[in-house]
């Protein structure tokens, strides 16, 4: 029995080898973390990651770390939560702000996903945020720890685009008195674009307060979008965590309503049915689906020189599946075309300066946190 289990481990290591030799790319170790979530690249070529535990860190190429970085904000650490996304302002190089994603601890046990930024100031050593201002919070805080999403990006505007998932609480997703479950456009400094979709929207329920977050939603109707990406030609997407089965690329759409938890072509983890997107047509379906899920965890478009065949392609971070899923779109359907096993949970894929890849492992099980650097085999 022993035998046997060994030789079946065998088979496993060698085929994974295989897998790994077959990769278009070669896969170079640089450093690892501490359950790292997120990475952003300095104009300096230097990294900025979080770690889940409330760290963040300045990483050079070769893998040099800072100290942690001071005056960054508390987290709520637990479960899926504690730091979150890393963005640079599209003026960094003027006033020097740095986004950060977490989970901020409420009252009796509540908690729900902020954003806050601050002036990064660079020591020897490391550094330290001033000047740090909360500009976001998720509403209301709700107990649990899951579907913060609070993924963030910057768009050729300057608006804050940030994913917020739905706290596992379904519900929020279609409620306009949250901001959860939605995908929201802000300004820079959190206050809402004059121009989003819902600014003058009006409960027909007369004992609700419209003093509400209806200017802040931009589409309705996610899950856990623990990514938002713009292509080539501009457009908005996100990738989604479906329940068991159902994983969403979407296409975003201003004011878009996406379905969740109304539709979902993924049921319950019970076994009880969520409707297929086919069966509602008044909810926007997604632009490709999965069944097994990928359970994605990043979403990015790649631009670069040295993959020229992946110029405008997804590479989508996947944890459950181990690997780096590849999606081509013509701008309005997408269809996977390559998946890269790398025999790890994947957080995060981003684009280095040179167009090389920069991969963040998950830390869970077997996944060791690793930042791996990717770039095409000779
Ligand atoms: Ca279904």
């Amino acid at each position: 029995m022993k035998r046997l289990l060994a030789t079946t481990l065998s088979v496993f290591l060698i085929a994974g080898a295989q897998a790994q030799s077959d990769l278009p790319f070669d896969v170079e170790p640089i450093t690892s973390f501490d359950e790292p979530w997120a990475l952003a690249f300095l104009p300096d070529g230097r990294m900025l990651v979080t770690e889940r535990k409330g760290n963040l860190l300045i990483v050079t190429q070769d893998g040099q770390k800072s100290r942690p970085l001071r005056g960054i904000p508390d987290v709520d650490y637990g479960g899926q939560g504690g730091f979150g996304d890393v963005a640079l302002h599209p003026d960094f190089a003027e006033n020097g702000l740095v986004y950060l994603s977490y989970a901020e601890g409420g009252t009796g046990g509540a908690r729900g996903a902020a954003v806050a930024r601050g002036v990064l100031n660079q020591t020897e050593r490391g550094g330290y945020l001033s000047d740090v201002e909360v500009i976001w919070r998720a509403y209301p805080k709700v107990v649990g720890y899951g579907h913060y999403g609070h993924r963030m990006l910057f768009d050729d505007e300057g608006y804050l685009w940030i994913s917020s998932g739905d706290r596992q609480k379904f519900t929020p997703a279609q409620d306009m008195q949250s901001n959860m479950g939605k995908i929201l456009r802000l300004n820079d400094d959190g206050s809402v674009p004059q121009d989003n979709p819902f600014g003058n929207y009006i409960d027909q329920d007369p004992f609700v307060d419209d003093e509400g977050v209806y200017g802040q939603i931009w589409s309705l109707g996610h899950r856990n979008p623990l990514g938002i990406a713009i292509d080539l030609d501009g457009q908005l997407w996100n990738i989604e965590m479906g329940p068991s089965g159902g994983d969403e690329l979407n296409r975003i759409v201003r004011g878009g309503n996406y379905g969740y938890p109304v539709v979902s072509n993924g049921d319950h983890y019970d076994g009880r049915e969520i409707p297929d997107h086919d069966k509602r047509p008044e909810f926007l379906k997604p632009a490709a689906w999965w069944t097994p899920v990928i359970s994605p965890g990043h979403l990015m478009v790649y631009s670069g020189d040295l993959f020229p065949d992946w110029r405008g392609d997804f590479l989508v971070a996947g944890l459950k599946s181990q690997a780096i899923v590849r999606i081509e779109t013509d701008g309005s359907n997408a269809r996977e075309v390559e998946r890269y096993a790398m025999n790890a949970r994947i957080r995060t894929v981003v684009q280095g300066p040179a167009g090389e890849l920069w991969v963040l492992e998950d830390e869970r099980a077997q996944s060791r946190g690793r930042l791996l650097k990717l770039t095409p085999k000779d």
